[in-house]
């Protein structure tokens, strides 16, 4: 572990907090973004990160390894969990990383006593829903490949660890979070870096959260889920995807209904594999 010395001074909402995926996409957003939320910052990832700053720590830790997680999760009192593999791929990275990797998590939460876990699931747990049906989180789940079916067994293991042990997760089902919408799909799925900080900081601080799931999305004016179930996060979209809107529709004039990947929520991961092993 590098550390760089402690103390975010204004009275934090938590002593130490954990982010895992620290290295990706996302994680490089919210790492500095969380930083005010908590006396000293976690960083986690297996691929390289910034080094330590103020107020927080950078561990190295793949998560299949259940001796480095556990190490990794002693003294926090929650964590936004981003690791492990984000994208539509062979079965045996996802089970590693996200299967076992989620396990470890969990079990060296409970064992350590942590509070709360944010658990970044994804839209990709329902992406066989068509994209003129709205899903709710108590939908049943269609999730549209190895991915999904990842983040649908990770949904399943919070909730066997909130009924059987007390420790609450809220599950974000994230849509497309990147700095504007690329195509018409995520004219529905966009959630803008400012939400996602918004919709984790509401799920971390929220008082009561059980075992909550939400969907990811920013207040676009095309949507394909209805948060409503869980208001009780607390959580307002702040951005749109319509200002964005003739950009994408410039960008690809033509939806071709033939192919699956304009028919179906999960866009292109839907088409995905198979694979070989
Ligand atoms: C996800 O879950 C992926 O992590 C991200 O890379 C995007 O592909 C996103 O879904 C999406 O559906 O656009």
């Amino acid at each position: 572990m590098t550390t760089a010395s402690s103390s975010n001074p204004a009275a934090p909402a938590f002593d130490r907090l954990l982010l895992t995926g620290a290295a990706g996409g996302l994680g490089r957003v919210l790492r500095p973004r969380l930083k005010r939320l908590c006396r000293v910052l976690r960083a986690s990832d297996i691929a390289a990160m910034e080094p330590a700053g103020e107020g927080e720590e950078v561990v190295v830790a793949p998560l299949e390894d259940a001796a480095a997680v556990h190490a990794l999760v002693a003294g926090v009192q929650a964590i936004v969990h981003l690791g492990g593999v984000s994208v539509e791929g062979p079965f045996e990275p996802i089970l590693q990383a996200n299967i076992v990797g989620v396990h470890n998590l969990y079990e060296a939460a409970r064992k350590h006593g942590a509070r709360r876990i944010v658990f970044a699931s994804s839209n990709h747990v329902t992406g066989f829903y068509r994209q003129d049906e709205v899903v709710r989180p108590s939908d049943p789940m269609r999730p549209d490949g190895h991915y999904g079916l990842s983040k649908a067994f990770g949904e399943n293991l919070s909730r066997f660890y909130f009924d059987r042990y007390g420790l609450e997760t809220v599950c974000l089902r994230i849509g497309s979070s990147f700095p504007e919408p690329k195509d018409r799909r995520m004219l529905a799925t966009w959630l803008s870096y400012d939400d996602l900080e918004r919709l984790v900081v509401a799920s971390l601080m929220a008082p009561v959260v059980g075992h909550s799931v939400v969907y990811g999305l920013s207040d676009n004016t095309t949507r394909w889920w209805d948060n409503t179930s869980a208001a009780h996060i607390g959580f307002r979209a702040q951005d749109s995807s319509e200002p964005f809107r003739a950009a994408a529709e410039a960008r690809q004039p033509r939806i071709d209904l033939a192919d699956p990947a304009a028919v179906f929520q999960g866009g292109g991961f839907v088409t995905k594999g198979p694979y070989e092993n």
